[in-house]
């Protein structure tokens, strides 16, 4: 018994090591899932998403659409490494209507849609892996 007791504080003490070391502000996929499904819909991926603050960051002068040019002072530096991941014309894909302006559901729907890689609609915990990375530090979203 004793012996049993002190193998289930070790196990504890490991778990609480683990969640320790993850750090604080990476985006977590279980935190963004808010129903717990595996699954993150468009809904849940916009509400999250908006909390990390990118699309009014870059929204300059707050009319609630992004030119071309507040995109790409958004991106700065990092353009290299977006254009990577999501092409060197997203900005243009992003803008369904043409009007040279990523309104808010333009901007949300595809960034959604580019994680998305197999095209389901759902963002499962593999495509989010990369959401997470970009979000941290030194990623395209760390605004
Ligand atoms: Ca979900
Ligand atoms: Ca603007
Ligand atoms: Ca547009
Ligand atoms: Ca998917």
């Amino acid at each position: 018994m004793k012996l049993f007791n002190n193998v289930s504080r070790l196990g504890a003490c490991a778990l609480g090591l683990m969640l320790f070391a993850a750090p604080a502000s990476a985006a977590e996929f279980g935190e963004w899932d808010v129903n717990a499904d595996a699954r993150l819909t468009s809904e849940e991926f916009r509400t999250n998403f908006e909390e990390v603050g990118v699309f009014n960051a870059w929204d300059e002068n707050d009319d609630l659409g992004l030119t071309e040019s507040e995109f790409e002072t958004g991106l700065g530096d990092d353009a290299t490494a977006f254009n990577t991941r999501f092409g060197d014309n997203a900005f243009g894909e992003w803008d369904v209507n043409d009007d040279n302006r990523l309104s808010n559901d333009e901007f949300y729907n595809g960034v959604y849609a580019s994680y998305d890689s197999d095209g389901d609609k759902i963002i499962e915990e593999p495509e989010f892996g990369d959401i997470g990375d970009d979000i941290g530090d030194g990623g395209f979203w760390d605004v």
